[in-house]
């Protein structure tokens, strides 16, 4: 009889998920795996931490622009205005979130190379969950690690200073 693979564990490990949730044509869930199908992109950053200072890492995983629009915000892809009303909240499992704006991320704006990572330092992020990877961020705050949620919608009106009552 063959010796076990010790490189197979004997319980798989249970994949984490992220559901992604608000205004969106197709809501649903996806695992690390599932972030496999768009092509990844690689990137080396730093950023500082208030507790532990610098912190070097090398992330790969797809543009979070590109696993948003499958999931299909509900704004006028066609409108630049309309497309700037939205925002993006990440959450941990934890309760740690952050929010960037739809712009941010958006090729007629900010542009920004923003992935949801699936390897940090070579390593698989299944187990853990993907984390948020932001190379023009200073500081590590919104690099949210095990992420659970992903919710997209419009920003609030602000109120009309003009037209409210006394
Ligand atoms: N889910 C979650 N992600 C988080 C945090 C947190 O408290 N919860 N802290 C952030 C902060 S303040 C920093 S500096 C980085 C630290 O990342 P590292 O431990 O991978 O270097 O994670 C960020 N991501
Ligand atoms: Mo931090």
């Amino acid at each position: 009889m063959s010796r076990p693979d010790a490189s197979v564990p004997a319980v798989p490990i249970r994949a984490r998920s992220l559901s992604l949730c608000g205004e969106l044509h197709h809501p649903g869930t996806l695992t690390v795996a599932d972030l496999r199908q768009w092509s990844p992109q690689r990137v080396h950053v730093v950023f500082d931490c208030a507790t532990s200072g610098p912190q070097h890492h090398t992330f790969e995983g797809p543009l979070l622009r590109e696993v948003l629009t499958f999931a299909g915000p509900a704004f006028d892809a066609h409108r630049r205005k309309d497309r700037s009303r939205f925002l993006v909240s990440v959450a941990g499992g934890d309760g740690h979130h952050a929010v960037l704006s739809w712009a941010e991320i958006d090729a007629d704006f900010g542009n920004a190379r923003i992935l949801l990572a699936t390897r940090m330092d070579g390593r698989a992020l299944d187990a853990d969950g993907s984390q948020l990877v932001v190379p023009s961020d200073r500081c590590g705050a919104r690099y949210v690690s095990a992420i659970t949620s992903i919710w997209v919608g419009p920003c609030a009106v602000p109120p009309d200073e003009a037209s409210a009552p006394p």
